[in-house]
């Protein structure tokens, strides 16, 4: 059976937020859109929700997917949903640090490969949207 990560677009004021990875070893000091793994009865939204207040101690409102699932590891898809801040102010609980970053600084980070790779597939989209187009 395959598993689904959710992680989510955070968008506010043309910025998207980032969250830099404490682990693992090899992904650790890499920028990712934040999430984690859908669990048992969740859909991907509950799960998104559920993560951003577990890592982010924020909550969302979560929309439409962006761009189309990464296969991270056989059998484990990676989505992207947009999500807008409702209340809260992100604290990175469990990354090492957080940005807001517009999409000259997104391309910049994915062009130095600071970016969790599977993430980086979704720049053309992203870029999109953070010019509202
Ligand atoms: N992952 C990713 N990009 C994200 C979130 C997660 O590539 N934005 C990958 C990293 C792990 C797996 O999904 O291989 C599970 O994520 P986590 O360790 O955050 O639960």
């Amino acid at each position: 059976m395959s598993r689904i990560v959710v992680a989510g677009a955070v968008i506010d004021a043309g910025r998207l937020l980032l969250a830099q990875r404490a682990r693992p070893e090899h992904l650790a000091g890499l920028w990712e859109l934040p999430g984690g793994k859908v669990e048992p009865g969740e859909t991907t939204a509950e799960a998104l929700r559920r993560e951003l207040d577990e890592e982010l101690g924020v909550e969302v409102t979560v929309g439409e997917a962006i761009g189309a699932p990464v296969e991270v590891a056989a059998g484990v898809d990676l989505v992207a949903l947009r999500a807008e801040l409702v209340t809260g102010t992100p604290q990175p609980r469990e990354h090492l640090a957080i940005a807001w970053v517009d999409a000259d600084e997104l391309a910049a980070l994915c062009a130095r490969g600071v970016v969790v790779p599977a993430d980086t597939a979704w720049l053309p989209d992203l870029d999109a949207l953070l010019r509202g187009e």
